[in-house]
């Protein structure tokens, strides 16, 4: 029922095709190989700009701005938003504005972590980015209420997206998708995966992946991995998009708490900023498989991965499937956790 209530869903095609699925040979192999750690790309899953999950969640909300005659997508998030990179990147390709409000989310004392990275992205590729001293906080803000107005004043059509392209009634719909992907990569591959690893903050990646798995009860098999550190404001709003979304794509049941798992561990205290302990994960998985992770998430998500493993919490013979959610582009703001 849900695969086709969701497939009613207008999209704009964002992405390569399916993300590319693989195993992490040598991670597996230096964690003792009893447990099989699989990664699922969404960090190449796109030729707009580095993609990102955020390019997979855009193309319900693009398809919704273009259907709206809107011609300007308003967003915000951190100085080094991968997200507001995403939507600036889809503006271009779909020949509309992008206005970006970027929060002060971290304080990071680098020269240039307001010029590099995702940010200077987002600037080459031609979108207004607007800095702005607020901090963290992944909820509704009045910077991005005023620049929906602006633009509505000077004569524009706003199409308004919320941190993380999250807490939207179409948020939930990529990750929803994602879902019956892996599940159709399953039959190709001939196996189930055991449990999904993923990183949360704003928690529309994790709220779809549940309403889209929870069709065949696996929701709970989704291990989401903290990285805002306001971890039950995270987890209330996965659970509001799951249970929005699964009710969208006619699900045809409520989520029980029990399927939304969220570990609280890895966040290392605060948003935004990594742990010795996390830029160790960072190396590690760098230098035994080519892959990169940032210090923002999928750095806190790839040691709570190895560390999991460590300790034994998948039995022996489980396949683990770790999403990347992309973010690589915010590591150029970082450079002095790499210094040595
Ligand atoms: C982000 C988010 P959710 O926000 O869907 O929970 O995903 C967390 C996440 N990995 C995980 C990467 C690389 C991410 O970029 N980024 C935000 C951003 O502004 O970039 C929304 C916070």
């Amino acid at each position: 029922m849900s695969r086709a209530a969701l497939e009613k869903f207008p999209k704009v095609n964002l992405l390569f095709g399916k993300s590319p699925i693989h195993r992490l040979d040598r991670l597996t192999e230096y964690l003792g190989g009893d447990v099989e750690i699989w990664a699922k790309r969404e960090d190449v899953n796109s030729g707009l700009a580095y993609g990102g999950n955020k390019t997979r969640k855009l193309e319900y909300l693009a398809a919704d701005a273009l259907a709206k005659g809107c011609d300007t997508l308003v967003s915000i998030g951190g100085v080094q938003s991968n997200h507001t990179r995403q939507v600036a990147a889809v503006a271009a390709h779909l020949g509309l504005k992008a206005v970006l409000v970027q929060e002060h989310w971290v304080e990071w004392d680098e020269v240039n972590y307001e010029k590099t990275g995702n940010i200077l992205l987002s600037r080459v590729m031609g979108a207004e980015v607007r800095l702005d001293p607020a901090g963290f906080d992944i909820g509704f803000r009045a910077s991005w209420e005023k620049a929906i107005q602006d633009v509505i004043d000077r004569g524009g059509k706003p199409y308004a997206i919320p941190a993380g392209a999250s807490d939207h009634e179409l948020g939930g719909h990529g990750f929803a998708g994602w879902a019956f992907e892996v599940e159709d990569q399953e039959k190709e591959l001939g196996f189930k995966f055991d449990k999904t690893i993923v990183c949360s903050v704003t928690g529309s990646s994790q709220g779809g992946m549940i309403a889209g798995f929870a069709h065949s009860n696996r929701a709970q098999d989704v291990i989401g991995i903290d990285a805002s550190a306001t971890v039950q404001q995270t987890w209330d709003q996965i659970k509001r998009i799951a249970s929005r979304t699964a009710k969208l794509i006619e699900l045809g049941r409520e989520l029980e708490d029990s399927e939304i798992v969220l570990l609280d561990r890895w966040h290392d205290g605060i948003y935004g900023v990594a742990s010795d302990h996390t830029i160790e994960a960072i190396r590690l998985t760098a230098s035994l498989e080519g892959m990169i992770t940032d210090p923002v998430y999928e750095g806190k998500s790839i040691a709570a991965l190895i560390d999991l493993v460590k300790e034994g919490y998948f039995p022996k013979g489980s396949r683990v499937l770790y999403c990347h959610l992309g973010g690589q582009p915010a590591i150029n703001g970082y450079t002095t956790a790499f210094a040595n």
